[in-house]
């Protein structure tokens, strides 16, 4: 049996997988993730791009901050790939219970996924920090400078800074998710933004899948292993 369909019968034989997913789970739909060596790390900044997304960098320097994200971080315009319909798929065929992701694109919901706790927050959801309205993407794409609510409040987008801590639901249904998991894929993450990747060591089966291009800190742990696109596995599991 190859490991293409081993993963398959793992899938068919599960009710309550759960698929854990990073920026390299959208790079196929055109969004550069952060780690490879394309991604937005190896381009050259005034300060380092962990400096910059990080919320006292957004205190101090948020001009610098808002061109920034609108030039680097807000992905609009994008479509789900392969990737993101075949999960959508397994969760409506009820294989798989949820989709925790790191991503902040929303392209899990758009390809039809409904259980996807978004560890990072989305672009999609902005607020203003005085007195909480909401406001879509496309306003602060638009904004010119710092995008400024009605009430003079800075609209910010509803995404996990570095010094920021995650939102304690979503982190508690991740959990609770992975634990229940009787298969776990992991994908298209370094595994090296914690706690993100800390919620790894909440699964306690015997099927944890792992499908990246490069090497992870986690390849030793895993039952099987895909050093390869996320896209040319996906693609196979769906006909
Ligand atoms: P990362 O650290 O950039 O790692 C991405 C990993 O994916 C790398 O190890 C690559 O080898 C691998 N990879 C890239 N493309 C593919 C592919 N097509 N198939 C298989 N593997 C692939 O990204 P992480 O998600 O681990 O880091 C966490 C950060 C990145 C989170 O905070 C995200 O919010 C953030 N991020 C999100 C997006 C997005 O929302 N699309 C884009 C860029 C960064």
């Amino acid at each position: 049996m190859t490991n293409v369909e081993q993963l398959r019968q793992w899938i068919q034989e599960s009710k309550t997988a759960v698929f854990f997913g990073g920026a390299g789970v959208s790079t196929e739909s055109g969004i550069p993730d952060f780690r490879s060596v394309d991604g937005l790390y190896s381009q050259k900044f005034e300060y380092p791009p962990e400096q910059i997304i990080s919320h006292s960098f957004y205190l101090h320097k948020p001009e610098y901050f808002f061109r920034f994200y609108r030039e680097k971080m807000l992905p609009l315009g994008f479509e789900p790939n392969v990737t993101h319909k075949v999960l959508a798929q397994l969760e409506k065929e009820g294989h798989l219970a949820a989709v925790v992701t790191q991503n902040i694109d929303g392209l899990h919901q758009k390809a039809g996924s409904k259980t996807v706790f978004e560890l990072h927050g989305s672009v999609l959801r902005n607020y203003c920090v005085r007195c909480h309205k909401f406001y879509p993407a496309e306003f602060v794409r638009d904004a010119k400078g710092i995008p400024l609510c009605d009430c003079g409040g800075t609209v910010k987008p509803d995404v996990v800074l570095y010094e920021e801590s995650l939102d304690q639901d979503t982190l508690a249904g991740a959990v609770s998710a992975i634990r229940r998991a009787d298969l776990l894929i992991v994908g298209g993450t370094s595994l090296t933004v914690y706690p993100a990747a800390g919620l790894l060591q909440y699964y306690r089966g015997n099927r944890l899948v792992l499908i990246n291009r490069d090497e992870t800190p986690y390849d030793d742990y895993a039952n099987l292993v895909f050093h390869d696109s996320l896209g040319k596995i996906f693609s196979q599991l769906s006909d």
